[in-house]
């Protein structure tokens, strides 16, 4: 594998990062720098300043302070909605560049990067509209003397942490809508993805966003993101990342009851009953395991196929996996592209040993791709495997696909929910009661039939069980961030208590 043929626009130099608060990149000063190397060619990219509490203690400072004056969080819903649709102007106008870092950062093939910046304008479109249309109720069948009205007002300043795998979408799915709301936001993207969330901040700016509204300050989740979970003054979390430290968040968000909206981790079930289109299902396991280098929180990790067909369709999914295109990120025809980390690379690779040692049959893959940079892993396919082993039960982050066989519609539902996550669930099946059964009752936030992984703006997103709390994206997405408020309005005279 040549994985760095079409790579001559690497950076000659680290990119020099700062942080955002009121309005205005912080340059780094004293502190400390993270060198981030690219994934893929192991080469150092950019410098994210490790900020401070201090710092987070005037980001969150800014915030209020552009909260309580009111601009932004009492404009109208046509002024908000101005603002964000020329944000996703300005993203697309900037589609080359954030492709470029995205790439950069995360590792990914260019074309998913490119469809990832894409796809986040389109969030920005879509909550524009719904800053518009957001509205509340009333209630006229309360008698003569009084008129209900339930109005929603938007939260307050929103601490937001987000994680390294798509670090541009995932801000998407989050920023507009709070935005929408009425919202201020401080945000920590990871610190290993750190410029695509800066660069979104000047776009904002650029687009007519106030002062103080969009806050990013950059640095290390124990410091910096623990900060923003423990803070006082911050009235609702957003958190995006690992059940491990989304529990954590959940008990340092106790010290002020803040809201708290989490999105964690997920074992997805790809169920494919004998009846489906064999061929269709197996392209679409693939796309799901391969896209983003398994590295999704949707990905579709676990293949539970019925009993009759699974000779059959292991082997045209080993077969498709051994042809899904690896190679230079920067070239457009790449499907597979680098893992994030070499810890994280260390991770996947000892999954698969346990997978070997637990009794599990490598079909294809099971190994890393040498290569002279950068870490990669061959998508890996496993067969015999049994629901005790971690390699059915763990979310890996990574291209392994654990298969395990049923031979009723029950088993297959059994196997589907027997799991502490409940993110996402596929259905392969062309008959429409089984489809629609499955679906019922399948427990998962987001359920496909005949697809994986489609998504947009207009349908919500979010887990069962431990995969999280509340809902992203769609009208949900902005109610979310709003609180609700009950109005009772008494007409005429008052009928006096003490008389
Ligand atoms: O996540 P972390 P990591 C899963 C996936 C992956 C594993 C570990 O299985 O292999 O998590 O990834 C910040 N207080 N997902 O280690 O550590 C951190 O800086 C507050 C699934 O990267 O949870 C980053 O900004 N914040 C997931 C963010 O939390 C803290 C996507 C996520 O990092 C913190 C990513 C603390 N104490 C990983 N410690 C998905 N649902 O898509 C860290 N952070």
């Amino acid at each position: 594998m040549n994985n760095h043929a079409n790579s001559p626009q690497l950076p000659s130099e680290p990119r020099q990062l700062g942080f955002y608060v009121d309005g205005q990149v912080r340059d780094r000063g004293e502190r400390e720098v993270l060198t981030r190397l690219s994934p893929a060619h192991d080469v150092a990219v950019s410098e994210t300043v490790l900020c401070t509490k201090t710092d987070v203690d005037e980001a969150v400072a800014a915030a209020r302070k552009s909260f309580e004056s009111g601009a932004w969080s009492r404009w109208s819903g046509a002024e908000r909605a101005a603002v964000l649709l020329k944000a996703a102007a300005g993203i697309r106008e900037n589609l080359d560049e954030l492709a470029y870092w995205e790439t950069l950062e995360t590792g990914k093939p260019i074309s998913q990067s490119r469809g990832e910046i894409e796809g986040a304008a389109g969030h920005y479109d879509y909550a524009a509209g719904v800053a518009r249309s957001l509205h509340g109720d009333s209630f006229n069948n309360l008698g003569d003397d009084m008129f209900g009205v339930v109005t929603r007002q938007p939260i307050g300043v929103i601490g937001l942490i987000i994680p390294w795998n798509f670090p541009f979408i995932i801000l998407a799915e989050r920023i507009p809508y709070m935005l929408a709301a009425g919202c201020v936001i401080v945000c920590k993207p990871s610190e290993l993805t750190s410029t695509t969330t800066l660069r979104m901040a000047e776009i904002l700016t650029a687009a007519g966003m106030p002062a103080g509204v969009f806050n990013v300050v950059t640095g290390m989740g124990p410091e910096v993101g623990q900060a923003i979970t423990e803070h006082d003054d911050i009235d609702m979390l957003s958190f995006t990342g690992s059940v491990d430290v989304g529990r954590r968040a959940l008990m340092a968000s106790a010290g002020n009851f803040k809201k708290l909206g989490l999105e964690l981790g997920g074992k997805n079930p790809q169920v494919v009953f004998a009846d489906a289109d064999l061929a269709d299902a197996a392209d679409g396991v693939v796309f799901g395991l391969c896209f983003n280098a398994g590295q999704c929180c949707v990905s579709g990790s676990r293949l539970v196929v019925e009993k009759s067909v699974a000779k059959e369709f292991a082997a045209l999914v080993a077969d498709k996996l051994k042809r899904v295109r690896m190679g230079d990120v920067f070239d457009p025809e790449t499907q597979l592209g680098a893992i994030v980390s070499p810890q994280h690379f260390e991770k996947i690779l000892g999954y698969i040993e346990s997978g070997k040692q637990d009794g599990a049959n490598v079909v294809c893959g099971g190994c890393a791709v040498e290569t002279e940079r950068g870490h990669f892993v061959l998508p890996t396919l496993l067969t015999d495997v049994e629901r005790s082993m971690a390699v059915a039960r763990d979310e890996i982050f990574g291209p392994v696909l654990a298969m395990q066989t049923f031979e009723t519609f029950e088993e297959a539902i059994e196997i589907a929910n027997d799991s502490i996550f409940g993110l996402a669930a596929s259905i392969w099946t062309k008959d429409l009661d089984k489809a629609i059964h499955a679906m019922r009752r399948v427990e998962a936030g987001r359920t496909w039939v005949n697809t994986t992984i489609a998504g947009g703006p207009e349908l919500p997103i979010g887990g069962f069980k431990q995969s999280g709390n509340g809902r992203e994206t769609g009208v949900y997405g902005v109610e979310e961030y709003t609180e609700v408020k009950s109005v009772h309005i008494a007409l005429g005279k008052r009928d006096h208590w003490v008389k």
